[in-house]
């Protein structure tokens, strides 16, 4: 009886603990600010000094310096909670055949391919590209808690986000993705050298009890609540679920960031900055990229299917509504939605590197006044992500402003 008494109150805690809002109001921490404020705001711009490596304030201004991902090494994860919280379910049997072991060296090999011509694309267009070093990501490796190997170096945007000068490194959520920042780290003490700012968020243990064991993938919801697999009890995000618009950075709680990882990143960010909480209706919410994606000051990019209500203020742009993706996949999707479409990456305001086979979204976007750079990376979709995740702005030319 004690034992049932005791997990109702765990479970119940953590549930509540973790979020005070009711998901169907769509509701959003937001810091008031007066018209004059707001325009004061905008007036005080930040000037980048012509000399800074690392400098990035938004997801538009003129992209100067990139990091790709690589695929060397990846290996595919054991069956676990937190793997099975956000993966579809017909992805199971790839994890029960490869878990624990290298990705097919033939996917590798396409998922390389379409890598190296990002970087040829972006290099052609100017763009300094920088790529991580691969770990032994198949190596074992143990805390005092668990075991586990690694994943690989494939999403930069996953594991670090640049504001302004400062690259802030994640936590991240996943055993697998306990040590991946090493794969960055020359690259990133390079930075640090040059005078970037480099905050690290301590780590989760990722203990046992760091994960909800009851939570069932096919009842995201109790309480009224949007339930997820990792607990409030310690801090967590994955830098992929916040997206940047100058002074105002949007987050959501997901299976991979908590409300203590939240509240880290806004102390940290200070009153320059607003960090609003935003949620959406993708009930495996796992990075907010395939969700949201501001492609301009005014110009927001929204999966329909997930977006139902534009949170404040959001709510004051032109809204783009993606056009569905164009199905079928030829290779499977083991880590993600098919919204990986809208996963693309701006070049500057008008410039926007897409999926060559997103025929409706290219022609959107082109109706929208965009200038799309159609490429092919299909192959890369099986590792999980697409052009915005296989990359992290490392420097956009412009200045810090307020756009609301
Ligand atoms: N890593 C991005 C995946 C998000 C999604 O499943 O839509």
């Amino acid at each position: 009886m004690l034992s049932i008494l005791l997990l109702y109150i765990i479970h119940t805690t953590d549930a509540y603990s973790a979020s005070s809002v009711d998901y169907r109001h769509m509701p959003i921490l937001k810091k008031k600010t007066s018209r004059k404020a707001r325009v004061d705001s905008t007036r005080k711009k930040t000037a980048l000094a012509d000399n800074s490596t690392v400098w990035s304030c938004n997801e538009w201004d003129p992209l100067e310096e990139v990091v790709v991902g690589i695929v060397d090494g990846a290996t595919v994860p054991e069956w676990s909670p937190e793997v099975e919280a956000t993966t579809p379910t017909h992805a199971q049997e790839f994890f029960k055949k490869y878990g624990g072991k290298s990705f097919p060296k033939k996917m590798v090999e396409q998922a390389a391919r379409a890598l190296d011509n990002l970087v040829k694309t972006l290099t052609e267009l100017g763009i300094t590209v920088r790529r991580p070093r691969p770990l032994n990501f198949s190596k074992k490796y143990e805390t005092p808690w668990w075991k586990s190997r690694g994943l690989y170096a494939a999403m930069p945007r996953d594991v670090y986000m640049v504001v302004g000068d400062t690259i802030i490194e994640a936590p991240m959520a996943w055993r697998t993705r306990y040590y991946e920042s090493f794969a960055y780290r020359e690259l990133i003490n390079e930075y640090f050298a040059a005078g970037a700012h480099w905050l690290v968020a301590p780590k989760p243990s990722m203990a046992g009890d760091f994960y909800n064991t009851w939570y069932d993938i096919h009842t995201p919801i109790l309480y009224d609540e949007k339930q997820f697999v990792i607990r409030n009890s310690e801090i967590a995000f994955d830098a992929a679920d916040f997206t940047r618009c100058g002074r105002d950075i949007f987050v959501q709680k997901s299976n991979v960031t908590n409300t203590m990882g939240i509240e880290w990143v806004r102390r940290h960010l200070g009153s320059e900055y607003n960090v609003h909480v935003v949620e959406f209706g993708d009930m495996h919410p796992m990075h907010i990229d395939t969700t949201i994606v501001p492609l301009a000051p005014g110009k927001l990019l929204i999966n329909p299917t997930w977006v139902k209500d534009i949170p404040a203020p959001l709510n004051s742009w032109d809204i783009l509504v993606a056009p569905e993706p164009v199905k079928p996949f030829d290779l499977g999707l083991y880590f993600s939605s098919d919204w990986l479409t809208i996963n693309v990456l701006s070049i500057d305001e008008k410039r926007v590197i897409v999926e060559e086979q997103e025929a409706p979204l290219i022609k959107a976007l082109k109706g929208w006044g965009f200038e799309p750079i159609p490429i092919p990376f299909r192959d890369f979709y099986p590792f999980g992500g697409s052009i915005h995740c296989a990359t992290l702005d490392v420097r956009r030319r412009g200045t810090l402003q307020s756009y609301f």
